[in-house]
């Protein structure tokens, strides 16, 4: 594919952006953390989305450096603002895992390192994984994120109602959050919220926080909040940002 070459050297040439999404409790409507977003702006494309760059990444492995690079930069950012802000808990981001990097990567090595070399608080650091990309390896997927929950990362479960698995199911899973599909805020807000509070009712029966992505407007923030979500992010909140923006959000900005 054209971008192929392109996407090989994009990093080293600082094509790659790490954007932030922010993530907002709705209890006291703060920034409690943001979900991480690779950018790329390509010198004669533009902006490609990462819709468009992630499979040819995933296919030849790239996706791998990406995914590094990703863990890299939000983490040291990570660290940066709990440096700079007393808060509690502190504030956690949540970068994206791609299937390639849990199940054919040493994910568990590359946690570890970021983890040491940046010190971040535990469970700050948080990684967000599909339900669809779990469940295609199940049983070796619930033992490597056992382990990289031992080593204190928080881990995330994404677009959590689009596959077939049960919450039951997923308990066998070390999940701390789940984040509910955009498209149960969608329904919500056309007047079927039955699925999404019965999510929410079984996340928080068995200990897990919930985040709803997708939150549009100030109605979707208010019934959200109302059904017992602790969380939401989407455009009622803010659109993903700079690196820059993002400190000056949370207040860290120099
Ligand atoms: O923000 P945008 O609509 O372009 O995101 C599209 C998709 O790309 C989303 O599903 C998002 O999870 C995914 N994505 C964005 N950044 C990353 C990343 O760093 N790693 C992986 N694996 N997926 C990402
Ligand atoms: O697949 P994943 O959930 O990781 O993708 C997140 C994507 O959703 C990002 O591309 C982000 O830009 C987009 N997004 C964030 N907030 C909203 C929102 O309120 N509405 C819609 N439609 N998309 C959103
Ligand atoms: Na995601
Ligand atoms: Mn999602």
């Amino acid at each position: 594919l054209m971008l192929e070459g392109d996407l090989r050297r994009a990093i080293e040439r600082n094509e790659i952006k790490v954007l932030f999404l922010p993530i907002v409790r709705l209890e006291d409507r703060t920034v409690a953390g943001f979900e991480t977003l690779l950018r790329w702006d390509h010198p004669k494309h533009g902006r490609v989305p990462a819709q468009t760059f992630l499979p040819i990444a995933e296919e030849t492995g790239l996706v791998v450096d990406l995914g590094i690079f990703a863990l890299e930069r939000t983490a040291a950012e990570l660290a940066a603002w709990q440096a700079a802000l007393v808060v509690e808990p502190p504030i956690f981001a949540t970068v994206n895992i791609s299937s390639r990097q849990l199940l054919r990567h040493d994910l568990l090595h590359d946690v570890k390192t970021v983890l040491a070399r940046t010190g971040v608080a535990p469970g700050s650091l948080k990684l967000e994984l599909t339900e669809s990309l779990v469940m295609e390896n199940p049983e070796y997927a619930a033992q490597m994120l056992a382990r990289i929950q031992e080593l204190g990362a928080g881990l995330c479960l994404d677009d959590f109602g689009t596959g077939y698995s049960a919450l039951a199911y997923l308990q066998r899973f070390p999940f701390d959050t789940i984040k509910i599909d955009q498209s149960f805020v969608r329904q919500m807000a056309s007047g079927r919220s039955t699925i999404l509070r019965s999510i929410v009712r079984m996340a928080r029966e068995i200990g897990l926080e919930v985040v709803a992505e997708g939150a549009e407007s100030e109605t979707d923030a208010v019934a959200l909040a109302e059904f017992g979500c602790d969380y939401a992010q989407g455009y009622a909140f803010g659109e993903p940002m700079s690196v820059l923006q993002a400190r000056q959000l949370v207040g860290a900005a120099p």
